[in-house]
């Protein structure tokens, strides 16, 4: 009877997993001073993490199966095709997920560590909190053998204090996040990545490639509008954070590429001549037609860019896959002893 009760016990504790808050290791901007400095210069713009809200996380969620977004579907075939490969060279004790999201695609990997009979641990960091809970006790229910020690946190604070961990790590960034970087903080976030990971440990990348600009503006205005809640949503949480009074529907999404730069530029983009208020910030802001909020970029890399980016900044490059169109790329790069 009290081993009965003692299961159960241990069944509910299991069942929810508290987040672990990641204490910044640099004295990053808070949403004020965020929205201050993006909304308050010009041209304005505005962080992509504040997107990503439990609203923001379920659009997200919805745009990666649109049809026009190729990057999640491509992404997991080369995991699907590659991810035992990778268990078994890397043979991770933990492997951590930088921006995890949903970790759809990371239960790839997962499932390789099942089929070559390997244990590992799992640590997602990211900044939405409900995602990372609802992940963490999903995951713990799918595979009985996985423990994940979900964090929360921003990855622009610093990678210093991440827990530590025995034996090798590997390192995971998926969905072209990375794209979402200026290439300078790009090449930063790398070098920190690399200066984090201990001699033998692994990281492995995914992101976009350059392709054609149909494909590209396609896959950033879809056709059921997703992607421009997803955009919009910002503005809620705006509203929300800041006590502000954005009205969405003074707003229109628009995503295009520029080949320049090779990337996506997402902007909000007023419609109509208004004032905003933001209590929060004891700030008023006059936006008129044609007004925009760059509140996304996102670049597309060549193959050889991706792999100078790792190489810049001291990683090996193990294994480069890619499909046979060539739109996406997932690097394995080791940390040199
Ligand atoms: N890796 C997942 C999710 C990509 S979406 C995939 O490939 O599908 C980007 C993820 O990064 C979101 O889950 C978002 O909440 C998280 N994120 C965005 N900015 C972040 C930041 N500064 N620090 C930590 N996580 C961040
Ligand atoms: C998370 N990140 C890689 C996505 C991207 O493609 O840049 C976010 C996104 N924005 C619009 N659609 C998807």
């Amino acid at each position: 009877m009290q081993n009965n009760q003692q299961l159960k016990a241990k069944v509910a504790v299991r069942a929810f997993t508290a987040c672990t808050s990641i204490k910044p290791a640099l004295d990053i901007p808070d949403i004020v001073e965020d929205v201050r400095i993006g909304l308050l210069s010009a041209p304005r713009s505005l962080p992509p993490k504040y997107f990503y809200d439990e609203r923001g996380s379920q659009l997200f969620e919805q745009i990666c199966d649109t049809p026009e977004y190729y990057p999640t579907r491509t992404e997991e075939k080369l995991l699907s095709r590659h991810s035992e490969e990778i268990i078994a060279q890397v043979k991770p004790s933990e492997i951590m997920e930088l921006g995890s999201g949903n970790a759809q695609k990371t239960r790839r990997l997962f499932d390789a560590c099942e089929q070559i009979e390997h244990i590992c641990t799992y640590a997602p960091l990211d900044v939405c909190e409900t995602m990372l809970e609802n992940v963490s006790e999903q995951l713990q229910s799918e595979y009985d053998w996985l423990d994940v020690y979900p964090l929360l946190g921003d990855y622009h604070a610093g990678l210093q204090h991440l827990p530590e961990t025995q034996g090798t790590r590997l390192y995971v960034f998926l969905g072209g996040t990375i794209g979402n970087f200026y290439p300078e903080q790009a090449q930063d976030f790398i070098k920190e990545i690399k200066a984090t990971m201990q001699p033998g440990d692994y990281l492995l990348l995914g992101a976009d490639r350059v392709k054609e600009n149909h494909l590209l503006n396609a896959a950033y205005n879809d056709e059921q509008g997703i992607t421009a809640k997803f955009n919009l949503n910002l503005l809620h949480v705006l509203n929300r954070e800041l006590k502000a009074n954005f009205n969405p529907e003074h707003f229109e999404h628009r995503a295009e590429f520029n080949s320049e730069d090779n990337r996506i530029e997402m902007h909000l983009l007023c419609t109509q001549d208004h004032i905003v208020c933001l209590q929060k910030l004891d700030e008023e802001i006059t936006f008129l037609k044609g007004d925009s909020i760059l509140t996304e970029v996102s670049h597309k890399f060549t193959a050889d860019g991706l792999e100078e980016l790792l190489q810049e900044s001291g990683l090996n490059i193990c294994e480069h896959y890619e499909p046979d169109n060539q739109y996406f790329s997932l690097i394995l790069a080791s940390c040199p002893e």
